[in-house]
């Protein structure tokens, strides 16, 4: 008897078939215009080689319990133990850490995407167990968009996130723009994507109604597919990292020409003579005109002077993606690009303007945003200290060494116990060497994973956890206004527990059980947030009783309407009566606040930074290829590599690289060959792909390739499978924001002969039972 039930996750929302409790296949939710192929791979994943079926203990730890400056952390054999075990273990060594070094010396920081659902949600558990605990250093800001989260509030202000809700959506653009520059493109492999779960992909029917109704998009970036075909974009092929040289040499000639909107210039920002000055080679005697801004970004002068002329004239919207600031001085290209629009003429006019993450996930641009739904309650943690995401390894490396953050100064904590839970830092990190030298500094590694992803691998307990199929819980994604239920589609694999039963377990020995639970099963708090939602809604969202909203798999939420606080258009309107959250109450072309920290890497206005790798640069002469390690289309980071939609992507086993055809030829790489990528800082193989879509000096490999070391617990052998992490740079974008720069990194490609070695990242460590 084939049962027919709904599943959520970030890649959309599917329907589960199942027949006498086994998971037969996912198929795309029927009124999914543009369903995800991610999901259908799903189910061979659920009970691959590599699931974690019991709790495991790695050798060298639990023989010589605890101890630091181990070099097996990564090539250890793991114990299987039991539960009761395993718990005692995790218990007794967050008591004794503690104790003996205060409650700062517990990672909660435990950054990553996890998965769909209000009640499971792993960092939530994680925090809220930790924070009843006597707390935990948190980390602060995303791999995704930390120089974004940094800088806007100083630029436009209020919350990093707020200006979702005042930038143009596609059905605004559709109806009232003309001309649409989207700086890193806009790609519809991203738009598989939504945080937390979605109802329906919109993304690419929306801009097909722009296409349709005459709006010409250009495409700046390294590769052509960043624009979905039916666009028919212009594309200009900008050397990786210059975007923010591009913008100014657009802005110097709106300048020059009296194109710029000098009104709202003059009246709703702040600061633009101390800019335009810099424009015009004022302080250091470069102008930065649009032949100063070709020979930096291999763009035509005469393709910058026409978009300046063309975003002034034309009713425009300037885009800017989150891959443009994961980058050095990623600040620079966001900033940079608020100040050209505010240039343009269309900032708070219908369907113009700009904005920022168009297509990078699918309900950016399509929603404003949704009513607010319940979640795990957070609890405040009583320790203060945090650090910037992405600056764990140099946390692990040196602790006591202050930062400079946002006008802050911070000391990097101790670390004792990293408890990870929800996330996989062997995938997100940049420089996984490093990494990997890092993770042997603190006593213990908890992770609790499903996989026997490299995370895992470089714990010293491993937790095995049920995934989102095998647990009940309800979904609410993104600026998605739509609630969807979550039934536990099948029994979790071997022994495994959901992250909240391990932490109720957990916290009962450590004497907050009720706390931590509310006396509450799984299931009454999945009614209990359900039944909050509906009565924090109340009649108007006409939402059914949970029994109800389960028989139908889901409902609706109300869309949000506004008004939405701080709107470009009141803004224009009348900036004295709606001032932005900023000092001065407007856009800050130049920040008084920035330029006060004094960052000799973040002046007071968008400024043009020379990055420490970049096609312009020396190194280029030693690694003369820049590699674009996107996001990939075939999975969401390294979630579900195992699943059948991204194995089937792979070449000879290992994940694609694209290379342009020309860059080929110069190395003897055929399409198909496996071939080497490296740099100083390490090495992958890769599956080449020849094709024009990437431009010449650029190499696209993806992230999310669990990451295979030759000879692990060896620093520096190469990687069999082809994680790009081995060769990015672990640099912050600079003291402002301290975000990764994973986009800035340049090496080498060269054929790799045979024999070729076996791919083993998705078998299990060696185990003793
Ligand atoms: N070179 C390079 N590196 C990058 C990027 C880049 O562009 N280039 N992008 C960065 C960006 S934008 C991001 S957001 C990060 C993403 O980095 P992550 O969010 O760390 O990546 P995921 O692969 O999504 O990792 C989620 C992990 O959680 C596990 N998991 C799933 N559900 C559950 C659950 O319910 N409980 C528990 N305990 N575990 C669960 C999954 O098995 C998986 O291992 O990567 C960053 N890294
Ligand atoms: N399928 C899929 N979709 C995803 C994700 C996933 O893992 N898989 N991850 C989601 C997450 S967590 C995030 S944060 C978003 C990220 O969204 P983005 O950061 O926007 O996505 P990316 O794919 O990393 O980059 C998009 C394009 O930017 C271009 N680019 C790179 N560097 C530069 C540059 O210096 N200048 C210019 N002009 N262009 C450049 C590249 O050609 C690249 O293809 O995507 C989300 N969507
Ligand atoms: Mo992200």
């Amino acid at each position: 008897m084939e049962r027919r039930m709904p599943v959520a996750t970030h890649w959309g929302s599917f329907v589960a078939v199942v027949d006498s409790g086994r998971l037969v296949r996912i198929e795309p939710a029927p009124d999914d215009p543009a369903p995800s192929p991610i999901g259908p791979g799903m189910v061979t994943a659920a009970d691959d080689a590599a699931r974690v079926l019991r709790p495991a203990v790695r050798k060298g730890w639990l023989d010589g319990l605890p101890r630091t400056g181990d070099r097996a952390r990564g090539a250890d054999a793991f114990v299987e133990v039991g539960w009761d075990e395993a718990l005692g273990l995790v218990g007794g060594e967050l008591r004794r850490v503690r104790e003996r070094y205060g409650d700062a010396a517990v990672f909660g920081g435990s950054y990553g995407w996890a998965s769909a659902g209000a009640f499971h949600s792993a960092q939530g558990q994680l925090q809220r167990f930790l924070a009843l605990g006597g707390g935990y250093t948190d980390s602060r800001n995303t791999y995704s968009t930390a120089a974004l989260e940094v800088v806007l509030p100083h630029v436009i202000g209020g919350h990093p996130w707020s200006y979702q809700s005042r930038m143009p959506m596609w059905d605004e653009i559709a109806e009232h723009a003309e001309l649409v520059v989207a700086f890193g493109g806009l790609a519809l492999k991203n738009s598989q994507i939504n945080p937390g779960g979605l109802a329906r992909h919109r993304t690419r029917d929306l801009q097909r109604r722009c296409r349709d109704a005459g709006v010409r998009f250009v495409n700046v970036s390294p590769i052509r597919s960043d624009t979905a075909d039916f666009l028919d974009a212009e594309w200009l092929p900008v050397v990786p990292n210059t975007d923010t040289a591009a913008m100014l040499g657009i802005a110097h000639t709106m300048l020059v020409n009296g194109w710029h909107d000098e009104d709202f210039l003059r009246r709703c920002c702040t600061g633009f003579d101390r800019f335009a000055d810099y424009l015009l080679g004022g302080a250091d005697g470069v102008p930065k005109d649009a032949a100063w801004a070709a020979r930096i970004t291999g763009l035509d002068r005469a393709a910058l002077t026409g978009l300046a002329r063309r975003l002034t004239e034309r009713r425009s919207v300037v885009m800017v993606n989150y891959a443009v600031q994961r980058a050095d001085h990623g600040e620079q290209p966001i900033w940079m690009s608020v100040v050209l629009a505010a240039m343009a003429g269309s900032m708070g006019r219908p369907g113009g303007g700009w904005g920022a993450g168009y297509a990078t996930m699918d309900a950016t641009g399509v929603a404003p945003g949704r009513p607010p739904v319940a979640s795990v309650p957070a609890v405040p943690n009583p320790v203060p200290d945090f650090i910037p995401v992405a600056r764990i390894a140099d946390t692990l490396l040196h602790p006591g060494r202050t930062i400079d953050y946002d006008g802050r100064r911070l000391t990097l904590p101790e670390l004792r116990l990293v408890y990870w839970c929800g996330g996989n830092p062997f995938h997100h990190h940049q420089d996984l060497h490093r990494l990997a030298r890092a993770w042997q500094a603190p006593d213990t590694v908890v992770v609790h994973e499903a996989w026997w992803n490299t995370s895992a691998k470089f714990a010293d307990i491993v937790l095995p956890v049920a995934t989102g199929l095998e647990r009940e819980d309800f979904a609410a994604g993104f600026s998605d206004p739509h609630l969807t239920a979550m039934p536990k589609v099948r029994e979790p694999a071997g022994e495994s527990r959901t992250d909240h039963r391990i932490f109720a377990e957990l916290a009962e020995r450590l004497g907050y059980g009720t706390e931590f639970t509310e006396s509450r099963t799984e299931s009454e708090w999945v009614r209990h947030l359900y039944e909050q939602t509906r009565s924090a809604l109340g009649e108007a969202a006409a939402l059914p009783d949970y029994d109800e909203f389960r028989r139908r798999g889901g409902a609706p939420l109300p869309p949000l309407t506004g008004p939405f606080p701080g709107g470009f258009a009141e803004l224009r309107a009348d900036p004295a009566a709606h001032p932005l959250p900023t000092p001065s109450g407007r856009i800050e072309v130049f920040s008084a606040e920035i330029d006060s920290f004094g960052y000799d890497d973040c002046a007071g206005h968008p400024t043009w930074y020379e990055p420490a790798e970049w096609l312009g640069g020396e190194r280029a002469g030693r690694f003369p290829l820049h590699l674009v390690s996107n996001q990939p289309a075939s999975r969401l980071h390294s979630q579900y590599d195992n699943g059948g939609h991204s194995l089937d992507s792979k070449i000879r086993g290992r994940e694609p690289v694209t290379i342009n055809p020309l860059d080929a030829a110069a190395r003897g790489i055929a399409d198909g060959a496996v071939v080497r990528v490296f740099n100083d800082r390490g090495g992958c193989l890769a599956g080449a792909i020849l094709s024009d879509e990437v431009m010449p000096g650029v190499v696209r490999l993806s992230t999310g390739a669990w990451w295979d070391p030759d000879q692990p617990g060896l620093s520096g052998t190469l990687d069999r499978h082809g994680n790009p992490n081995v060769l990015t740079a672990d640099r912050p974008c600079s003291r402002l924001s301290q975000g990764p720069s994973a986009l800035s990194a340049l090496v080498e490609v060269e054929p790799h002969g045979e024999p070729l070695p076996d791919v083993r990242a998705f078998a299990p460590p060696e185990i003793e039972r």
